[in-house]
């Protein structure tokens, strides 16, 4: 069998933060592929079909040809060794820029991904309202965001002076903070301009549309806004956390 890249790609995603960041490579490289949205809310993403394609039955998923590559850092990696010949969005392998680029990509898969998701979690899908939940991971997601400041507030990018996979993991989801978590992005200037520096990128632009869910950024603002809504009305209802653990 032939090495890769084959050319062939197909990204396996929908409408979340994890699942933009492929379409963020993808676009900037402006390299042709396929989508099949996944609806997560109908579980696509457990059947037997999707699991062949990423073990554990999360999107996003890539193929290229019959190769496959799950979890979002991966299928970036993937894609800037593939096909970013000219390192426009990454570092050459084994330079320190490199690892300074890993770095802030680890660390948005292993801290920023984690702990903003379980604090949507609790603040807009959880069965019950829990303010033990909501304050333990919005107070973790906050002090993350601050340690981005710390780099941010002196520097454009995150690793060395140009944009690579370790912005647009991290944009990614700080740019869903303010929705569901009422953060004030204003609380950290630096992620601030940061933000503004990447949204102003036509790929990010044409990003933010894949999949095509047929509803505008308004649209989904006022979902989390319905669901936190939810949430709130369970306050003393006795579906509030129990008092003892
Ligand atoms: N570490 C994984 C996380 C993937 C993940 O949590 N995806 C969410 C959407 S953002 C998902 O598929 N949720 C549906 C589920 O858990 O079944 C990655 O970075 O790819």
């Amino acid at each position: 069998m032939s090495s890769p890249p084959y050319n062939a790609l197909t990204l396996y995603t929908a409408g979340t933060p994890n699942g933009l960041k492929p379409a963020l490579v993808l676009e900037e490289l402006d390299l042709k592929y396929d989508v099949k949205p996944i609806n997560i809310m109908n579980n696509d993403q457990k059947q037997d079909w999707f699991l062949a394609i990423n073990p554990n039955g999360r999107i996003p998923a890539l193929k290229d040809g019959d190769l496959r590559v799950f979890e979002s850092g991966a299928i970036m990696l993937y894609l800037t060794d593939m096909y970013d010949r000219d390192k426009k969005f990454t570092y050459e392998y084994g330079t320190a820029l490199y690892y300074e680029m890993m770095s802030w990509l680890m660390f948005q898969m292993g801290g920023i991904g984690p702990m903003q998701g379980q604090a949507n979690h609790f603040r807009a899908f959880a069965p019950v309202y829990s303010a033990y939940g909501i304050k333990r991971y919005l107070d973790e997601t906050k002090r993350l965001y601050g340690v981005l400041e710390i780099r941010l507030s002196k520097a454009d990018w995150l690793a060395g002076d140009k944009y690579t996979v370790a912005d647009m993991a991290n944009y990614s989801w700080v740019r869903a903070g303010p929705p569901f978590l009422d953060i004030d992005i204003a609380e950290f200037p630096g992620v601030e301009r940061w933000l503004k520096r990447i949204e102003e990128r036509p790929a990010v632009q044409r990003a933010r549309k894949v999949p095509d869910t047929g509803r505008s950024e308004e649209e989904m603002i006022k979902m989390v806004q319905g669901a936190k809504e939810r949430v709130d009305s369970l306050k003393g209802t006795g579906k509030d956390e129990p008092s003892k653990i």
